[in-house]
């Protein structure tokens, strides 16, 4: 922004230097293994849904292939994404994340 004049004086602003993060998406893609209860309950868990948004998230995963749980900053993004695998690992899932910025 401009400098403040005061007479023939200029006072430099100091610059409020705060942007937003940047913001990355979640994904959940498809496979032909992991059983739809699974997939919801992870939804529900990791990504706070309730039972009928994780089973509409669920089906479009289903169908189109992927879809996005939530959008976050790229820590919390990345820590849920690696979350949701290990989850999925441990329950010999092949359950997958993607994350990509928003
Ligand atoms: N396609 C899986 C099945 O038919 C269900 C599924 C949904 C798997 C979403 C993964 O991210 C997923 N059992």
């Amino acid at each position: 922004s401009q400098p403040d004049r005061h007479g023939d004086l200029a006072v430099e602003e100091a610059k409020p230097k705060l942007k937003p993060p940047a913001m990355y998406k979640v994904l959940m893609l498809n496979d032909d293994y992991t059983p739809m209860d699974f997939v919801v309950e992870v939804l529900e868990v990791f990504f706070a849904m309730d039972r009928e948004k994780a089973t509409r998230i669920m089906l479009t995963v289903h169908t189109e292939g992927r879809a996005v749980c939530g959008v976050f900053t790229r820590d919390v993004a990345e820590t849920k994404a690696a979350q949701v695998v290990d989850y999925a690992r441990e329950n010999q899932h092949p359950l997958m994340c993607q994350v990509e910025q928003a």
